[in-house]
């Protein structure tokens, strides 16, 4: 995989979907290509912000649905530079949860006026993946996984809502562009290997094209 620079690659789901697993085995395959690649998380729970998402999540404290929406969405922003400096430098980026983590996790909550609308306006100017695979399952397969954590969110009613939201999600032009759904319900090495073809496909795309890092909007 050669390319002047690196990809924004981005794995979404549900709890239970699969998501690091398959992120970690995406950043080993690359690594022993030999590109160079940069694996971050959202939320980042080890930054200040996300160390109140942190505690928000676990029970430990209470956040009004506005201001924890904000603080995901600033808990990206404070890595936008990063993000952009790697892709830059060549280095690809593969994350496990963006900005389509934010949006419908809180729209799901369906306080009135917190439609995805709303929830994506804070997302507009954080660098665009080029890629995001969206590891698809259903809340009820997902709860059969080991059941749900103990966490905030991870209740099967909310996921079922998550994952109608997602749907929802790919009506947006670009997220229609960006994202691709791949089924989670396969074996770890079946998804392994349909996620891997994906990412091929899309750095060969964008050699043609020789697309710059673009922006949310
Ligand atoms: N989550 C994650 C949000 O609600 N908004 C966001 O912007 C992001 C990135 O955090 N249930 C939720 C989804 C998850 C929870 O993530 C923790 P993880 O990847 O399960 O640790
Ligand atoms: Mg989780």
């Amino acid at each position: 995989m050669g390319g002047t620079r690196g990809m924004l690659i981005v794995f979404e789901g549900l709890d239970r979907s699969g998501k690091s697993t398959q992120c970690e085995k995406l950043v080993q395959t690359l690594r022993n290509e030999g590109e160079k690649v940069e694996h971050m998380q959202f939320p980042n729970r080890t930054t200040p912000i996300g160390q109140m998402i942190n505690e928000y999540l676990t029970g430990e404290s209470q956040q009004e649905d506005h201001v924890i929406h904000l603080l995901f969405s600033a808990n990206r922003w404070e890595s936008a530079q990063a993000i952009e400096n790697h892709i830059r430098a060549g280095t690809t980026v593969v994350i496990d949860r963006y900005s389509y983590s934010g949006c419908v996790y809180s729209a799901a909550k369906q306080n009135k006026a917190m439609d995805l609308e709303w929830c994506r306006q804070p997302e507009e100017g954080l660098p665009r993946p080029d890629l995001c695979l969206f590891l698809d399952l259903s809340s009820e397969e997902a709860a059969k996984r080991g059941g749900f954590g103990t966490e905030r969110y991870e209740k099967q009613d909310l996921q079922a809502r998550v994952r109608e939201l997602y749907t929802e999600m790919r009506q947006h032009e670009d997220e229609r562009e960006d994202i691709v759904v791949v089924n989670a319900g396969q074996s770890i090495e079946e998804v392994q290997c349909e996620v891997l073809k994906v990412v091929k496909e899309a750095r060969r795309q964008l050699d043609t094209q020789g697309l710059e890092l673009r922006h949310m909007r």
